[in-house]
């Protein structure tokens, strides 16, 4: 698992070379913002429950098939799953906004996740959509549009989305 710094020492450990001009400019960057990705994350972690809440209903309003007969997260069982599985997303979102990478996507939330989801029919779309809806409340409630922010969020949905994972 990696974050901005680590990622960047291994890269240029790799070539066993010294930073240059695009590494500083990176760290910089990280440094930067540093603050408020940290207030942004804690934000978001302070009011994870009802951020998960809304998007939650707000997905069943676009999308009520998903709750009716029939849908996939029809049945209390299914629906809790998938507000489990939006807190999931937006937890690790906070984690990835603090550690300014994306790793810990890849390794913790979206390896092997398009088989499993295919196995129980979980449609991709609608979850992409509900990723993206936490990440408009994201930008809410941080008053934030930077790709900082943006990242951890359009990240899981581009990988989510992959036809050929
Ligand atoms: C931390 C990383 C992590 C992730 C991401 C994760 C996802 C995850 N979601 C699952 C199920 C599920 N996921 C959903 C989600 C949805 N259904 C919909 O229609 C909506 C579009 C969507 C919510 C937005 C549902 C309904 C299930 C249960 C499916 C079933 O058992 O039939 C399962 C199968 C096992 C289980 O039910 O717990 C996993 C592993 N688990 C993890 O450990």
């Amino acid at each position: 698992m990696k974050d901005t710094v680590t990622a960047a020492i291994g890269r240029y450990d790799a070539k066993g070379r010294y930073f240059d001009r695009d590494a500083i400019d990176e760290l910089k960057a990280y440094f930067a913002t540093g603050t408020a990705r940290l207030k942004a994350a804690a934000a978001l972690s302070a009011n994870a429950a009802r951020l998960v809440r809304q998007a939650g209903s707000q997905l069943f309003e676009e999308i009520p098939d998903l709750i009716r007969p029939g849908g996939n997260a029809y049945t209390t069982r299914r629906y809790a799953a998938c507000l489990r599985d939006m807190d999931y997303y937006l937890r690790y979102a906070t984690y990835a906004l603090v550690a300014g990478n994306t790793d810990v996507l890849d390794e913790r939330v979206l390896q092997g996740l398009r088989d499993t989801y295919s196995s129980l029919g979980v449609p991709i779309g609608p979850t992409v959509r509900g990723i993206q809806i936490l990440k408009d409340l994201a930008m809410e409630l941080t008053g934030e549009t930077g790709a900082w922010l943006t990242l951890p969020f359009d990240h899981m949905s581009r990988e989510l989305s992959e036809r050929n994972l």
